[in-house]
């Protein structure tokens, strides 16, 4: 008994040597996190309006959505569907008062092409397209 905890003890310890090891090669590893499929974009709602009217990811990406609501007193969404009859959701994310932001994480369609976004509270005014790319291309 009093040996298997010795054991787990050093096991821990060379978990963490590990871990050291990794944290050293800070610089390279974080490039490869990078091209390994994280992709990030920052949207901007400000009078009643999106900032941008596409957003291109790469398909596939862990994308990290960077929301901010510009706009005093009015809750704005980011929503994203298969296509602008919005029946399939692909990613919804939850309504922000403004003003507001949020970092909305969501995996990318795997398959390229283009996919319908737009705010849920303004739907026919707050719209854009998201064009998912080939990965590694
Ligand atoms: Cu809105």
């Amino acid at each position: 008994m009093k040996g298997e905890l010795r054991l787990g003890m050093v096991r821990r310890v060379r978990m963490g040597m590990a871990l050291a090891g990794l944290l050293a090669v800070g610089i390279p590893w974080a490039g490869l996190a990078a091209g390994s499929g994280t992709f990030a974009v920052t949207l901007t709602a400000r009078n009643m309006a999106f900032d941008q009217t596409t957003l291109t990811v790469p398909a596939g990406a862990a994308v990290t959505l960077h929301f901010v609501n510009s706009d005093s007193g009015i809750p704005h969404n980011v929503a994203i569907y298969e296509t602008s009859a919005a029946a399939t959701v692909i990613f919804q994310g939850k309504l922000i008062p403004g003003r507001q932001s949020i970092t909305y994480t969501f995996t990318a369609p795997t398959r390229p092409g283009t996919y319908f976004f737009r705010c849920d509270v303004h739907p026919s005014t707050m719209t854009g397209v998201l064009d998912v790319t080939a990965a590694g291309g």
